[in-house]
């Protein structure tokens, strides 16, 4: 039995959907009411925790909770415990008059709406309310969205439509989007948001932009959310009327310090400055021949004690000299204890930029002295943008649990300061451009929250509360999303090739470009094949980027027979012939990698059209048009790609292979100028 196929829906109600229950799991939460609120009533953060109570038991329930009469919900929410900001207890009670209470208690009012919200989730997922019993507390104090929206509405690397934030009408109109969007941050424990693009615009620090900035973060505050811009290093220069933006020079300082001050008049919790300095192009203290740390602390000490900046490691220069993978670690890692206390570094997964698949950063556990948190990318610049099913909790998963060899795992290392995400929000109306991004939304949040949940646990809860809690359904689903992350990566870049897109748009396949003006902007730069061989030497032979690692981390990669193969062409280069672990030459493990990305996504393809019973009708057409779309990305990427490496190694493809498509100068010649920037 396919259950109940919902009403046509269009996802904009993410996974807080409280779709209604059904037979004996509707009968036991229909026990369970009024809501009450215990203590905090006045507090606002209590009052969304309640209203979203009522809420969530309205749709779960088909109807309004009893007003009274049954087991009560209470909202208790300063219980006198101690613990980490927005932890949390709920768990039903025995009452002395043989009634059960459904109890969420808290030391914090924003404790108490995580609680409510983790009870939704719960009975959401069918849960018997009389089993309840959570205890959690976040794993990180900073769990944040970067937005790289731009004030013009327009959004960087983004695939969902124009920006959410509508600045232009702003502070008189507030959508009701930014309060649906606090919600689902809520719901997930994010409690930051830096709401304009790394690549500053400096209107964001002029007074006309101050009682916008209020607004939001006014509107935001009951959900837990603080409000955090990023700022242009040489926006004294911009719209102070200064000469200079050097970091030493007192009216530097001193405009800096106004800044601040007007921001917290406005904002008494503004978060802070997220910086991108010194990097492609943006300005920074190197200007002024000052390092990162004598910028950074600069911002730190217009904050105070109110607030931090978040500098972003991001840099590469444009020498091409130095392997880029390197040269964030080389610049940094010598400022270990030289950034002030509210200053944190932020740094990406991998070294080089949110390819499908990148080893850890080395900067991770080597700089013990430094607050690090870490940057990882919601929305996929790199991976197919926003079509098909590509879930991205494996690869985070995969970047959380490596163990540094400094004593840690990077989720240990960043645990004591936090995580942040670049948003894949926009104006669509399902907010991600594809359904199946808004899971990627809901696993970065959870993961934020805690690390240790498993990609797998994290799928079944966001597919229950946003498709349905068949279990047929759920088990047939999850494993798909699951092996979705191999395979892109199998279909773009298998074996630890990197960085072989299109310039500029970054979503097709380009891995012959060649002549860029900067080297390391070339795919050639990166995968290095010729007649012989392919992939980037980073052993000592090489540009020994290994030697970054820890030495235990080092040895594991050192050796091509050994190492785990998925990262293979990121540290060796190596001849055709080579022989792979499965016995296979180089050559056509590649192939053979390729093909089973495509073959991934043909069956994804296959498998979601057996789904259609348990599925409105809208939202399956939407991801059929769009798996469409990723069966012939999938065949694109291995066709062009074979076609070029031919093109090189005039190997023949192993007998039965498909050649490719097209001819390599089909492909060379593709051109997308409509494709979002
Ligand atoms: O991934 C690259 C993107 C740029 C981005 C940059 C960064 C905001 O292509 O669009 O700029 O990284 O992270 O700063």
């Amino acid at each position: 039995m396919a259950g109940h196929a919902a009403t046509a829906e269009d996802g904009y109600a993410l996974w807080l959907r409280y779709a209604p229950l059904t037979g004996s799991a509707k009968e036991r939460l229909d026990q369970f009411n009024p809501v009450v609120v215990q203590t905090g009533e006045a507090d606002p953060s209590v009052k969304v925790a309640e209203e979203e109570l009522r809420r969530g038991l309205t749709g779960l329930l088909g109807h309004v909770p009893a007003s009274s009469g049954g087991s009560p919900i209470v909202l208790a929410c300063n219980d006198g415990s101690s613990g980490a900001r927005g932890h949390f207890n709920v768990a039903a009670h025995q009452q002395a008059n043989g009634r059960s209470l459904l109890a969420i208690s808290a030391a914090d009012s924003v404790g108490c709406l995580y609680g409510a919200f983790a009870l939704l989730r719960e009975l959401s997922l069918g849960r018997d309310p009389a089993t309840v019993e959570l205890a959690q507390a976040p794993a990180m104090p900073l769990r944040m969205l970067d937005h790289w929206d731009n004030p013009d509405g327009t959004v960087e690397r983004g695939y969902a439509g124009r920006s959410i934030f509508d600045w232009w009408h702003l502070p008189e109109e507030l959508s009701p989007r930014m309060i649906d969007y606090a919600r689902a941050n809520a719901s997930i424990g994010i409690n930051g948001v830096v709401v304009n693009n790394v690549n500053a615009s400096p209107l964001f620090l002029t007074e006309r932009y101050l009682p916008k900035l209020k607004r939001l973060a006014d509107a935001w505050r009951p959900y837990g959310i603080r409000l955090y811009i990023s700022v242009r290093f040489s926006a004294p220069i911009e719209v102070g009327g200064l000469k200079t933006a050097d970091p030493l020079a007192p009216q530097v300082k001193a405009w800096w310090k106004a800044q601040a001050g007007k921001l917290y008049q406005a904002i008494p919790d503004f978060g802070g400055f997220l910086v991108k300095a010194n990097s492609e192009g943006q300005p920074g203290p190197q200007d002024y021949h000052r390092t990162h740390a004598q910028g950074a602390n600069m911002l730190a000490a217009a904050l105070g004690n109110r607030g931090t900046v978040i500098w972003r490691a991001f840099v590469y220069a444009s020498s091409g000299e130095t392997d880029r993978v390197k040269q964030a670690y080389e610049e940094f890692k010598p400022l270990d204890g030289k950034f002030a206390p509210n200053v944190i570094l932020q740094v990406k997964n991998g070294p080089l930029d949110f390819q499908p698949r990148e080893p850890f950063h080395p900067l991770f556990g080597a700089m013990p002295h430094t607050r690090m948190m870490l940057e990882a990318q919601i929305t996929r610049e790199y991976l197919g943008q926003a079509t098909g099913i590509v879930y991205l909790a494996p690869l985070w998963k995969e970047v959380l649990d490596a163990p540094t060899g400094h004593g840690a795992t990077v989720a240990q290392v960043i645990e004591p300061t936090g995580m942040a995400g670049v948003a894949n929000t926009g104006s669509d109306r399902d907010w991600t451009g594809d359904q199946f991004d808004q899971a990627n939304w809901y696993a970065f949040g959870r993961l934020a929250w805690s690390p240790a949940l498993s990609s797998d646990q994290i799928a079944r809860e966001w597919v229950g509360q946003t498709f349905s809690r068949n279990p047929n359904f759920v088990r047939q689903l999850v494993p798909m999303m699951l092996s979705s992350r191999q395979a892109v990566v199998d279909y773009m870049t298998p074996l630890g090739l990197a960085h072989q897109m299109g310039t500029g748009h970054h979503y097709g396949p380009a891995p012959w470009v060649c002549t860029l003006d900067r080297p390391e902007w070339n795919p050639c730069y990166y995968n290095r094949a010729d007649a012989e061989g392919i992939g980037f030497d980073r052993t000592r032979s090489g540009s020994d980027a290994l030697a970054q690692y820890a030495p235990s981390v080092a040895a594991q990669w050192a050796d091509p027979r050994t190492m785990d193969e998925n990262d293979l062409l990121w540290f060796h280069h190596l001849p055709w012939s080579y022989r792979t672990q499965s016995g296979k030459s180089l050559w056509d493990e590649l192939i053979s990698r390729y093909d089973r990305g495509v073959a991934a996504v043909d069956s994804m393809a296959r498998e979601w059209q057996t789904l259609q019973p348990y599925v409105d009708h809208e939202r399956f057409v939407d991801v059929a048009s769009s798996l469409a779309i990723q069966r012939k990305e999938a065949r694109w990427w291995r066709d062009a790609s074979i076609a070029y490496w031919q093109s090189l190694n005039h190997l023949p493809l192993p007998a039965g292979e498909r050649p490719p498509e097209h001819s390599l100068s089909y492909y060379e010649a593709l051109e997308f100028p409509d494709a979002p920037g």
